[in-house]
């Protein structure tokens, strides 16, 4: 195992509730007389990006608008405005990192495994979220990123994880993802990236055959996790579980 790839909204930090915050809050900014409950925004997450997922409500609500250049710009603008929003929300610690996620990026970097980032969000969601935790040199903790500025095509497809392979130099079978979505899943899959799920609440509901493990989160010493091995004692997800893991991974493939 030579890199972990970590997926950010839902795995690093439970952040979908403070995105559909901020989407309300733009709603409400630009004068749209849209809201989404928890329930539709549960099932608008099966788009994945912002952008997509507000076009993707359009036709589904079958909005009217003059023309369709009208949407683009409409799109544009409610989901900067949104962003300002998630920003405001989750900088300055607003939001924790999951179970699990600072003691295992403190064990890879202390045993010099790289660490990436393979995400749909925005950049400037990573900043907001990632400065406080990590401090404002948080992109230095990570050997590559692949967000929604360096990648077009949004999960299930798999270039995020392609991207980031290529910016590592490595095989995807050498790697380790940890994902929260089935849109997520499937993206590492095809990649060919072995793949720990913790879904939250907005993804508990999804589909997740091909994971390697499907866990409620990472755990700690301090929120240690029932353990994935039946009789095993309730505990964490280390570095040294991980490699026993994707070894078994790699000879049940091979
Ligand atoms: C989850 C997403 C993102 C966020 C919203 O990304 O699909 O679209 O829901 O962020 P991840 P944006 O791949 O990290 O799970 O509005 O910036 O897209
Ligand atoms: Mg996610």
């Amino acid at each position: 195992m030579e890199a972990l790839i970590f997926d950010v909204d839902g795995t690093l930090a439970d952040t979908e509730t403070a995105h559909l915050h901020a989407f309300n809050a733009a709603f409400a900014e630009v004068g749209l007389d849209w809201y989404w409950d928890e329930a539709l925004y549960t099932r608008l997450l099966n788009v994945a990006g912002g952008k997509e997922r507000l076009l993707h409500y359009w036709h589904v609500a079958d909005l009217e608008c003059a023309n369709g250049s009208c949407i683009h710009d409409v799109i544009e603008a409610v989901h900067a405005v949104k962003t300002r929003h998630y920003a405001a929300r989750v900088s300055g610690g607003g939001l924790p990192l999951r179970p699990g996620i600072a003691r295992l990026m403190a064990e890879a970097h202390a045993a010099g495994l790289p660490v990436a980032i393979a995400t749909t969000t925005t950049p400037a969601n990573l900043d907001a979220l990632l400065r406080a935790p990590f401090g404002p040199a948080w992109r230095e903790r990570f050997a590559a990123i692949a967000d929604a500025g360096t990648t077009q095509v949004k999960k299930p497809a798999p270039d995020v994880y392609l991207d980031v392979l290529r910016q590592l130099g490595l095989r995807g079978a050498n790697c380790m993802a940890f994902e929260d979505s089935a849109n997520g899943l499937r993206a590492a899959r095809a990649a060919g990236v072995p793949t720990v799920v913790t879904p939250t609440a907005y993804t508990a509901h999804d589909a997740f055959e091909g994971a390697l493990a499907v866990l409620p989160h990472l755990g700690d010493p301090h929120t240690p996790i029932a353990s994935p091995v039946e009789g095993e004692a309730p505990g964490w997800v280390d570095l040294m579980t991980l490699r026993r893991w994707h070894r078994h991974a790699l000879s049940a493939t091979a």
